[in-house]
């Protein structure tokens, strides 16, 4: 399952947008370190779902949208230095190890100082946050290599030794493959070979660009300036309301509100039941969504795995007529499988003994079969043949 992580600077607002994408509990405060160890939780990415293009009713979606569970790891503020163990040390760097890319979460407001202790509204500058996480972690990145280094220089002195082949099985728990570090060597121009500590930082540097990609999401926009808002989203910052969407998850789970994570609004079926406070709030933010198109959580979980990870949705059935499993569920699973993957990919991922024993696979929406180099595509309803049952 794909795993993201949001990482930043302390207090700029991690575990509430954890909170409000999982529904799971962290806790939040106003003041640097609250959250000490990691949270894990589960997430969605929001898509419409194929069952709506076929004329059916799947039962797996919401009115035709459709959540696919992913990680969500939300890890303890880092602060200059962090990967020397300043602040809580490097100990949430090895929380962002499962991570296939990163939410870099920054505070739009201002309010808060690069150590996450509150100031007026505006007193900083976002931008300055954004270097943080991926300066720490290429620091970090560094570390880990440079401690094996001098040995596994000493041994590529041997012909039969590689490089890149040694330092994959280090950063094997990293989620970083012999491909990245082969792409890093190419795209920094560094040859591993030889390298001293200024190239083996220029390299550290682009396998992290390479194996963790990462977004920045400017959360608390609900309370930042307007002139601080458009500078951010001219600066590629996403911007975000966890708060927002924390209370929009909470109202909707009492029965206040009729909404779904990643809509653009919300409705009240019957405001009676609410007091004045509710009805306030609530009001404040139909207006922060109606002037951003929503909070902005849901799109930037969106964003993260279909653009940045290049994700693609395909549904894997077993009867490829009526689009169902053998138990008679339609659509029953929706996979993540990235851009690029075959048939043989997914019945790798359906089951490993599916992918050993793999004969065949039909396209459920054309009925016809398809090469096993057949390049999968979005929305994709597969059915696959195996010896394996
Ligand atoms: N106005 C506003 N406040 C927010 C928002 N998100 C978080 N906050 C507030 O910011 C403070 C910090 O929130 P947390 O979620 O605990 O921040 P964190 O990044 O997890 O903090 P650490 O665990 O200490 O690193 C709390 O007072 C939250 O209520 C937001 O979108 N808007
Ligand atoms: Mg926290």
């Amino acid at each position: 399952m794909i795993t993201l992580a949001l990482a930043g600077k302390p207090n700029c607002g991690k575990s509430t947008l954890y909170r409000a994408a999982t529904m799971a509990h962290a806790d939040i405060q106003n003041y640097p370190f609250t959250t000490i160890d990691a949270n894990f939780g589960i997430a969605y990415v929001r898509v419409p779902c194929a069952c709506r293009d076929l004329g059916l009713s799947c039962g797996s979606c919401t009115s035709g949208i459709r959540y696919i569970p992913i990680n969500l790891i939300d890890v303890a503020g880092l602060v200059p230095d962090a990967h020397a163990g300043k602040g809580l040390g490097n100990q949430f760097l090895d929380n962002l190890r499962q991570a296939d890319a990163i939410i870099n979460v920054i505070d739009a407001s201002g309010g808060t100082d690069l150590e996450g202790n509150p100031t007026e509204i505006g007193a900083n500058d976002p931008l300055e946050e954004i270097d943080l996480v991926r300066n720490e972690m290429a620091m970090w990145l560094f570390g880990i290599i440079g401690k094996h280094w001098p040995k596994m220089q000493r041994q590529a002195q041997q012909r039969s030794y590689s490089l890149e082949s040694g330092l994959a099985e280090i950063l094997a728990g990293l989620a970083i493959s012999e491909q990245d570090i082969l792409d890093a060597e190419h795209s920094s121009k560094v040859s591993l070979k030889g390298a001293g500590e200024e190239e083996l930082l220029i390299f550290s540097r682009e396998l992290l660009r390479i194996s963790k990609p990462i977004i920045v999401a400017g959360n608390k926009t609900d309370i930042a300036s307007k002139d601080s808002v458009t500078r951010l989203s001219q600066n590629n910052v996403r911007l975000v309301s966890g708060a927002a969407e924390l209370a929009l998850r909470q109202a909707a789970s009492a029965e206040f509100i009729s909404y779904n994570p990643g809509d653009t609004a919300f409705l009240i079926p019957e405001p009676d039941k609410l007091s004045l406070a509710q009805k306030k709030g609530l009001d404040a933010i139909a207006t922060y969504m109606k002037e951003h198109e929503g909070t902005g959580v849901q799109a930037v979980l969106n964003h993260a795995v279909f653009d940045l990870l290049q994700m693609i949705v395909v549904y894997p059935v077993e009867d490829e007529n009526q689009y169902m499993d053998k138990r008679g569920r339609i659509l029953p699973d929706a996979f993540l499988i990235k851009k690029g993957s075959n048939p043989h990919d997914l019945a790798f991922m359906v089951h490993s003994d599916i992918g050993a024993g793999f004969l065949y696979a039909v396209n459920a929406r054309t009925k016809m079969r398809i090469k096993e180099s057949y390049e999968l595509q979005n929305g994709d309803i597969i059915r696959i043949v195996s010896t394996a049952k």
